[in-house]
């Protein structure tokens, strides 16, 4: 699987109110996408896509899985990383060679991430304004990959204020890095039908943290 020659030179730095959100469009080529919404529909057999409930006991409308010795789950409990899945016990698949790869090609840090959360948008699922703030070293980038459906994309300050849309596409690339790391940012909506990718339709993003120790 190759990841398009496109993703060496430097990322677009989006202007945003806030600096440091890279993006890549166009990152992954046809057959790279094909290749990896496969290997990770592969792997979610193993660990199934679930609707967790927010800390107020909703469920979020976005269906989860993880990749990774340590995956985000939200509960009663709140929110935290752990490393089984909560509805089947077993350990999360491990995070697909592809995707550690990326990685190593386009962020500037040191180690390797050791969760890959999976968002799973059907129709209708949307995902508020959220900051990523559970994982132990925030200086990390998280690093996000985009399958399917085209999203739009909302990202402003961490204290709020002016937000910017950004239209994520399938096989585009982005992450948070720097002062953006803690920058608010959601999915207001799901352009349904704009990609064929996925079997049953909607979308899929990969999103990779350091959540603990790294790999
Ligand atoms: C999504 N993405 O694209 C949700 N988080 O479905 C995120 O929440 C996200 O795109 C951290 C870094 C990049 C992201
Ligand atoms: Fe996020």
């Amino acid at each position: 699987m190759s990841v398009r020659s496109a993703i060496t030179p430097a990322p677009v730095e989006v202007a945003t109110a806030v600096e440091g959100f890279r993006l890549w469009p166009g990152a992954l080529d046809a057959a790279a996408q094909a290749a990896l919404a496969a290997t990770v529909f592969a792997r979610l057999r193993q660990a199934p896509p679930y609707r967790p409930l927010t800390p107020g006991g909703r469920p979020f409308s976005v269906e989860m899985s993880n990749f990774g010795p340590l995956g985000w789950v939200s509960d009663r409990a709140g929110y935290r990383y752990q490393a089984t899945h909560p509805e089947t016990g077993r350990p999360w698949p491990a995070i697909p060679s592809f995707l550690l790869d990326l990685w190593r090609r386009t962020v500037d840090w040191p180690g390797l991430p050791d969760a890959c959360l999976v968002n799973l948008y059907r129709e209708g699922a949307r995902m508020g304004l959220h900051q990523d703030r559970d994982e132990a070293d925030l200086g990390a980038p998280v690093l996000s990959v985009s399958l399917g459906d085209a999203a739009r994309f909302r990202i402003g300050p961490a204290e709020g204020g002016t937000t910017t849309t950004v239209r994520l596409d399938s096989g585009d690339v982005c992450a948070l890095t720097g002062p953006a790391r803690l920058a608010r940012h959601g999915i207001d909506r799901i352009l349904a039908g704009s990609s064929r990718l996925l079997p049953g339709g909607g979308r899929l993003n990969l999103t990779l943290r350091v959540a603990g120790r790294g790999l």
